[in-house]
């Protein structure tokens, strides 16, 4: 073979190796933004976050108010909306023609709807880990009072400024929510959850959730098998209730999902995020 036939094949070759490359990274790169549920923080992703990160995504992680390392009492977090701040400065952050993942696990499914009601132009897909869910007919603290099963074991409620605080107990936290999930994992949470609340009084009295905000928005849902925080058959109606049609199931997930099985997880989101632009 001739050397000039030779350059126009090695050209050829990088020239398609180009094109490809940049496909493959158009259609592969999303950011996500993880939202933790009550009484956890950023530090519940510690397992998905660098999965993610690994096959290139941005994965953005955060502390909502009174959660984590955030700087808030909860005795000065009053409203719903004031507790999900920092999740709500960070959508106003997002540049206007970037769309975001965002997931949210259990109570956080309720800051990412409200997130989605006012930045629906900026979440390409909201997905709901064994979360509750809202729907667009009923008022915002509907699908938290179907059931209260919060109310056990060890778990500890007060009086808080104008609300209930609630803290997650270690028996609780081992017996319904990490029971599948390695010991290490349980005893970070036993060890870093912090008192919380579902903001009941206050969801109650606020507007429903829209159909041209929190509705418009691509939903997905997660569902957890073995969850007994919230039991598949409250994650069921809950998917029926918001009329969610994207759902995938991970078989013997605990509610502590993103610690019992991570790499499911990882494999759930990124066949749901390839699917929205
Ligand atoms: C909000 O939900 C309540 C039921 O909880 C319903 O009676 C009311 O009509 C809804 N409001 C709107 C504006 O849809
Ligand atoms: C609690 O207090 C805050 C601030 O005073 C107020 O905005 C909110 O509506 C109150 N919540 C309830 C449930 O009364
Ligand atoms: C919506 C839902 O799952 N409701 C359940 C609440 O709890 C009662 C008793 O445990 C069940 O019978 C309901 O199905």
């Amino acid at each position: 073979m001739s050397s000039e036939n030779l350059i126009f094949i090695f050209i050829f070759i990088i020239l398609i190796s180009i094109s490809s490359g940049n496909c493959v990274d158009r259609n592969r790169k999303k950011h996500y933004v993880l939202v933790h549920g009550a009484c956890h923080g950023a530090w519940s992703w510690c397992k998905l976050k660098p999965r993610l990160e690994s096959e290139g995504h941005k994965v953005t992680v955060l502390d909502l108010a009174a959660s984590g390392i955030n700087m808030k009492r909860i005795a000065d977090v009053d409203t719903f909306s004031q507790y999900s701040e920092p999740l709500l400065q960070l959508m106003t952050k997002i540049p206007s023609n970037e769309k975001v993942v965002l997931v949210g696990h259990s109570f956080g499914g309720m800051n990412i709807a409200l997130a989605m009601e006012k930045f629906p132009e900026k979440v390409a897909v909201g997905v709901f880990l064994t979360a509750f869910a809202p729907d667009t007919e009923h008022r915002p603290s509907y699908v938290l009072e179907q059931n209260t099963s919060s109310e056990d074991l060890d778990n500890e409620f007060a009086p808080s400024g104008n609300k209930t605080s609630m803290l997650f107990g270690p028996e609780y936290l081992s017996k319904k929510q990490y029971q599948l999930s390695p010991v290490e994992d349980l005893e970070l949470a036993k060890t870093l959850v912090r008192p919380s609340s579902l903001f009941i009084e206050d969801l109650s009295k606020q507007k429903n959730f829209s159909k041209h905000g929190y509705g418009s928005v691509p939903r997905a849902y997660i569902v957890c098998t073995e969850d007994l925080a919230i039991p598949l058959e409250y994650q069921l109606w809950m998917i029926q209730n918001a009329g969610i049609n994207d759902v995938l199931k991970i078989k013997g997930a605990d509610h502590a999902a993103m610690f019992s099985k991570p790499r499911e997880l990882f494999n759930s989101l990124q066949k749901i995020a390839t699917k929205y632009d």
